[in-house]
Order: C-alpha cells, then structure tokens, then sequence
C-alpha cells in the first residue's frame, strides 16, 4: 500500500462514499491474483477451463445487457459544453459528478473494494502515465492486471507525485438505464458505473490511454491514438516501424500480429508486434516521432481468430487468457468461436450460459463481439522492443476502415496536412464493438470518434500542429482499405497475411524506391508494383481495387463538405484547403 498523501486522501473518500465491507490493494504478485481467480470460480465469475490444454485460462459471461461499448451512454464532462465539441456527448460536470456519486453510493455494501495502481506504459518510463482504479469486481481486477502494469512497482514508480488518474468502477446493478460511463478531463477523473464489460470498465483504455490522454497530450505535445504499432524487419536485418488507425473490429490486431506470405518469410521478412490498439507518440530526442504501447496485453476480438487468419493471436491466447462471452465446449472444457475452425462442439453453451449444439443451432455460439484478454508476452512475435521505455521510431502512419466501396486498396497522402485531412475523413461501416446497429458506414476520423476526449476540431488542429513540431521527420501518411467487396459481396482483396503485399508498397515509399500514379485522392501503386506472387489474384482483380473513381469521390467530398460543417469555426483553415483543393481535382 502506498504513502502517497493525494491517493490515500481519494481512497477515503471513495470509502465513505461506496462502504465496502473491506479494501484490497492489488499488489501485483501471483499468489494474490491466484486467491482471487479462487474466490470467482467459486462464485461462479469465472469458470476455469481445461488447465492441460489452456493452462492459466478462465472463462466469464457478462449480462445479455452489457457486451460493447455503450457510445451513446459515454460522456465528456468539460466543464465548458463547447469544449467536448460536436462528435461528443457532454454533461455539466458538477451536476454528473452528484448523479454518479448518488448512483454508486454504499453500492460495494457488503463487498471489497479493490485498488488497482496502474501503469499505462511501462514502469517508469517518461512516456508512462499512473492510474489508480477502483472496483468490486474481481473480473477487472483480473482483467486489468494482464491489460496494464500492476501493483507495487507502479506506487514506487508514482512515489508522492499527484500526477495521476482517478478511476472509480462500480458494477452496481448492471442496470443499463442507469450505465454511464463519464470523463472529466480537466480533473484526471473517469467514472464508470452499471457496466462490466471490456471497455467500459477497464478504466486504463479506452477511458484513460484514449480520452483521457488525448486532452493531455494535445496540452503537452503528443498524441493518444487508437493505433496498432508493428515492426517490419527486411532480409537485412533492418526494422521499420508503423502505425495503423482502424475503427474497433476492423482488423488492427490482425494487421499487428501478421506472418508475410511464404515467399516473403523465405527470404526474412519478419512482422514484429508492438501493440495492437493504442499508440502514445511523441517526439523524439532526434526529432523523429516515437510510439509506445500503454498495454500490456491484448483485448481481442475472438470471432474470426484461426490458425490461418492469426495464428499469433491464437497462440498468445493458449495460457493466462481470460475469454469473455466466448461458447463453452462440454466435452473438452475448453472455448469455441464461429471462425475457430468449421468444427463446432455438440455439447456446448453458448455465451449466454445456455446448452448450445453447434452442429444444429441457428443462433451463433459466441457474441460477435466477443474477447480474449491476453498477455502480450504470449505471443510468438512480440516485439523485442515491447517494453522498451522510449519506445519505437515511426516511419508511416496508416489509416483505414471498412468501405465496401470507393476507398482504393491503398494510397499515400501528399502531405502532412493532406494526411490529416485522410484521416479526417476516415469513414466506416460500425461494427459489434460498440452498442447500436452495425454496417451502418459512418464518419470515424482517425478511428478516434468514440474516443477523443475533446473537441475534435482542436483535435485536428492538434494533428496539424504535430506536423510543424516534426517538420520534415514526420512520419509518410495512407490509407488502406482492406474490405471492398464484389457485386455479391464478397471481399476482393484476401487481406490479413497478405496485407503485408500492401505494407512492402508503403515502406518502398517511405523510402523513395517505387514511384506511383497521382490521382486526385493522392498517390496509388501501379498494379505492378504491388506484388501477387504465390496469390491467387489477377492484375485486373488489383486494379479494380486500386481505381480511384472521381464521380463517387464528388459525392464522398459532398459528404465531407457536410461533415465539416459541423465544426464551425474550430475546423483548421490547412483541411477547409486541403477540401477545397480536391474539390479541384476532382472536377478537372
Ligand atoms: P478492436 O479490438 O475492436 O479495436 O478491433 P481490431 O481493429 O483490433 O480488429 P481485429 O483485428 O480484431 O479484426 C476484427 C475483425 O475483422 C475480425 O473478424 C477479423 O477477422 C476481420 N479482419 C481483420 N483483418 C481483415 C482483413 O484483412 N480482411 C478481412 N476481410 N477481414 C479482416
Ligand atoms: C474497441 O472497441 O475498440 C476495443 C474493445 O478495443 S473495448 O476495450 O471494449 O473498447
Ligand atoms: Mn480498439
């Protein structure tokens, strides 16, 4: 436990408020987390799975009510409204404080209070930020203490500095009329309440690396981003590193895990994973930009995963995995998800707990948005620069999103400030991460739209600002686009693994070793410049995903000229150019 004036000072007063019946402090050791996974198979929290073939693995159901993000029920509470900007929900803050407080008060009655000293980062590094978070609920304890550092070293690391982040968790009811999740930037202070799922209640997350860090890394130059970051290696030994925006479940853990096709591997291409959600990045000490990754495991989205879409993914989940509403296989005790292999178990339960046959049923076996929670050491490609406290150089920034159409395969900015307006005009369709209906194609500029925790025009302007402070050391922008699809629908590019195809093209650009065609979106690949060896894919296939159709990108800049509007005055004058200038294009 610590001495820190400022965290014992809170602690007490969350006791008064919550009355638990006893305190906790997450020490971090093994045997304290151990007693802990006891004490929920036994009440049934978790069920422990089959301990030979998943050692250390548990299972957990949340309520039917509580499997996503809830986007709607999520709020910004600056203390000015116009400071949350238009993309967010807003509260007054003293008035939100009072209803939580009123909503989570003597709701640990008879319960423990645990406290969680978090690390964001690793220990000590000067890129690292410390949290506090409280909870009553074991699973995020749990689950927290695989996602970030934990325990004692994080309380020496904060020492009695008051820099640091209040996170009050409170399962209450689950009642999702009742379900907020708030952030109070000015104040360092995140609430959560009647939820206990992903992340809504691991407060380090999405509430904190994300919202919270975004407002204090637009205060003091850097940047919380929603990004994945890997390592490149090439035959010589030689690592580049990017980075990848994609909305939630549009594949960052994927692209972040990915084993080159064979003839690649052959000749010592290497992808190496650094993280596969959230980058913190600032300048360097050369003047380059540097990412970390705040987590220290993997929140992933289970459906999907198999030996051949990812089987890094797969492999980091084999031991001290938590998977949550996943289907349970009665036979083996062990876990199933549609896209695990097209053997789904007879005797089984679904995720909702109830008997389940996968030979027969109509109704999936695991929620679409189910997920594994997984240590990052597990998996066979992490970087050996994972834990490295000054993180990784960044020679690309990529974004992308699902766009069944319009959005070539892949293609470069003409600039910094052209690369801010790519991002800013991101747009996909939604997917089961969050509450509401999916498919539905939807604006997400830099996949941060759920989680800028301020007015996402400063927010853009902050963007363009980090271009002046890199100068000419930032960082070449694309975007991809792994998902259009044919007139039936089905996705043309084969993506995941050969992903990497698209990867070699943007570091070859990176480097100035491959020329491209100019269109009016910015520079796409000749078809013969990205490589289909090994592929079952023709010229003709490539260069219907890498046309650039000016009559659906009129449209696409009518659709931003109205987006746009929504930020008034706070929209940088650098993207009303850059909109203008395409316009230009586009019509010559
Ligand atoms: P969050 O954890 O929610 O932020 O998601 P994520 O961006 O990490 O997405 P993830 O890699 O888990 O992928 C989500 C879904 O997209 C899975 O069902 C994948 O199978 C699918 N997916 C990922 N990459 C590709 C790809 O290259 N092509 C296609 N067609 N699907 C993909
Ligand atoms: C996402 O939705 O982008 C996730 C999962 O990574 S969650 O932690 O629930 O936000
Ligand atoms: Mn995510």
């Amino acid at each position: 436990m610590t001495t820190n004036k400022s965290v014992l000072a809170w602690i007490d007063e969350m006791k008064t408020l919550l009355s638990p019946e006893k305190v906790v402090w997450i020490d971090g050791s093994e045997e304290q987390l151990e007693e802990l996974r006891a004490i929920a198979c036994s009440t049934g929290e978790l069920t422990k799975l089959n301990q030979e073939e998943l050692p250390g693995c548990y299972l957990h159901r949340t309520k039917p009510n509580d499997v996503a993000r809830v986007e709607d029920r999520t709020f910004i509470c600056s203390r000015k409204e116009e400071d949350a900007g238009p993309t967010n929900n807003w509260k007054d803050p003293q008035e939100t404080y009072k209803m939580l407080f009123d909503i989570a008060r003597n709701s640990y009655k008879g319960r423990t209070m645990y406290v969680i000293p978090y690390s964001m980062g690793p220990v000590g590094s000067p890129l690292a930020e410390i949290g506090f978070e409280v909870t009553d609920s074991i699973y995020v304890v749990l689950n927290m203490s695989i996602m970030t550092r934990v325990g004692v070293k994080v309380e020496e690391a904060l020492g009695d500095s008051e820099n640091w982040i209040k996170g009050l968790h409170s399962s209450c009811d689950i009642d999702p009329e009742k379900r907020y999740i708030c952030h109070f930037p000015e104040d360092n202070y995140i609430i959560s309440v009647n939820s206990a799922y992903g992340g809504n209640v691991l407060l380090g997350k999405k509430c904190f690396a994300l919202r919270i860090a975004s407002y204090l890394g637009k205060n003091n130059e850097w940047m919380a981003e929603h990004m994945l970051i890997l390592g490149i290696e090439n035959p010589q030994g030689e690592i580049k590193y990017v980075t990848a925006a994609f909305p939630s479940a549009c594949g960052k853990t994927n692209l972040a895990m990915l084993i080159p096709p064979e003839g690649y591997r052959k000749n010592g291409y290497k992808v190496w994973t650094v993280g596969d959600d959230i980058a913190w990045m600032r300048k360097g000490p050369d003047g380059r930009l540097w990412a970390i990754n705040p987590e220290n495991g993997f929140f992933g989205v289970a459906p999907g995963t198999n030996e051949k879409s990812n089987p890094n993914a797969l492999a980091s989940t084999k031991k001290g995995t938590i998977f949550t509403n996943v289907a349970l296989n009665l036979d083996t005790n062990t876990v199933w998800w549609e896209g695990l292999d097209k053997n789904p178990p007879e005797h089984a339960l679904n995720w909702k707990g109830e008997p389940w046959n996968g030979k027969t049923a109509t109704e999936k076996g695991a929620h679409p948005n189910s997920r594994f929670t997984a240590p990052a050491k597990n998996c066979p490609c992490i970087s050996p620069e994972f834990d490295n406290p000054s993180g990784v150089p960044i020679s690309a920034i990529i974004f992308g999103g699902r766009r069944a159409q319009t959005t070539p395969l892949v293609y470069q900015s003409r600039s910094w400030d052209n690369g801010v307006f790519v991002g800013s005009i991101m747009a996909s369709e939604t997917t089961a991460a969050a509450a509401g209906a999916t498919g539905v194609l939807r604006r997400d500029p830099m996949a941060m739209l759920p989680f800028c925790g301020y007015h996402m025009g400063d927010y853009f302007g902050h963007w363009c600002d980090m271009g002046k402070v890199l100068g000419d050391k930032a960082p070449k922008i694309f975007n991809v686009n792994w998902f259009r699809v044919d007139d039936e629908g089905n996705f043309i590019w084969p993506g995941f693994g050969d992903n990497f195809r698209v990867l070699e093209w943007i570091i070859k650009r990176c480097e100035g070793k491959v020329d491209a065609n100019e269109t009016a979106i910015g520079y796409v690949p000749y078809a013969d410049d990205i490589n289909l060896e090994g592929l079952d894919f023709s010229k003709e296939q490539l260069e219907e995903i890498l046309y650039v159709d000016n009559e659906k990108w009129a449209k696409e800049a009518e659709g931003i000229t109205e987006f746009y509007k929504k930020f008034g005055d706070k929209l940088p004058k650098q993207l009303a150019k850059e909109l203008d200038a395409l316009k230009e294009r586009l019509a010559k």
